[in-house]
């Protein structure tokens, strides 16, 4: 067994006592699944363009063909990615708890993928199309002119990605499901994100407030690090398995010990 990473103190017993653990996930997660994040410069999407440039409305009017073949770039690394360990993790640490709830900002599914049953997607799903005219989901359509947007089979309206784009509001059911596990988490995992995206990077401010513990992993600093309880700076990939392995060890001497 590879050598475990020393956890700080209190960490163990926090998680092995909390009756209700909330994780809210950014791109970091999917890093070690070879997506690239937002920010990482070498193989960011920043890199090359700007996602508030491209991920918005207004793009999708002036430019839909750009738009449109951007995010068909990005779903053919989802296609080929496959959820990591942190992934798996997760799905373990849900049986370790009475309750648990997973909120993502990611749209590339590999939550769901991993096994992950209840997943509260902020931002939609890139595998997802609907119309931005007619609003239906759409699962297939006609192959459009090169450097065209596909049309919707029903309206002939403008196909998108069923994502959030900037400037646009976030599902109110999925976000009230997330300020909900916001408040009434004992613990909340944050997990890969650079805590900028509003109003995502508010859910653990409001964990804080309501006198959660809050656990930050991430290899930088974000805003977010000053304020937490606990911050394990490594992969997602490598430090998720082995807490929650240890977190397994603790509870069954626990229970062996009753
Ligand atoms: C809204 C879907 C209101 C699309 C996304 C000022 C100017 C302009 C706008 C604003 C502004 N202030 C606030 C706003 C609003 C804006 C916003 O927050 N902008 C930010 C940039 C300032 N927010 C919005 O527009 C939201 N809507 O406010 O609407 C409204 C209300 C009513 C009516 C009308 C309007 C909508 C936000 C959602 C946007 N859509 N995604 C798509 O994907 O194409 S957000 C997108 O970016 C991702 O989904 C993700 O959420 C976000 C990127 O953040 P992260 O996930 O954190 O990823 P990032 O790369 O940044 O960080 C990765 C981290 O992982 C790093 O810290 C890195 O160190 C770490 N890491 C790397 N490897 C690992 C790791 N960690 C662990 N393990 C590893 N191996
Ligand atoms: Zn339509």
């Amino acid at each position: 067994m590879e050598s475990r990473p020393a956890f700080p103190p209190g960490l163990l017993d926090t998680l092995a006592t909390a009756r209700h653990i909330a994780v809210l996930t950014g791109a970091g997660i999917s890093a070690e699944s070879g997506i690239p994040t937002f920010r990482d410069a070498q193989t960011g999407l920043w890199a090359q363009y700007d996602p508030q440039e491209l991920a918005t409305p207004w793009a999708l009017r002036q430019n839909p063909g750009l738009v449109w073949s951007w995010y068909e770039w990005r779903r053919s690394l989802v296609r080929k990615a496959k959820p990591n360990p942190g992934h798996r993790a997760l799905v373990e640490l849900e049986d370790l708890v009475p309750h648990f709830t997973l909120i993502t900002q990611n749209v590339d599914g590999l939550h769901q993928a991993a096994g992950s049953r209840h997943v509260i997607e902020l931002h939609g799903n890139i595998m997802r199309t609907r119309c931005a005219d007619c609003g239906r989901q759409v699962k297939t359509w006609e192959p459009p002119p090169k450097g065209q947007v596909p049309a919707c089979p029903h309206c002939h309206g403008v196909l998108r990605p069923d994502v959030v784009f900037f400037g646009e509001p976030l599902p109110s059911e999925a976000l009230e499901k997330a300020l909900e596990a916001a408040i009434h988490c004992d613990v909340m995992l944050v997990v890969g994100t650079s805590a900028v995206v509003e109003p995502a990077a508010s859910l653990p401010r409001y964990a804080l407030q309501a006198g959660a513990s809050v656990v930050e992993v991430n290899p930088q600093e974000t805003p977010l690090s000053p304020l937490v309880h606990y911050r394990l700076a490594q992969p997602a990939g490598h430090v998720l398995p082995a807490l929650v392995q240890t977190l397994k060890e603790r509870l069954a001497r626990l229970q062996g010990g009753r």
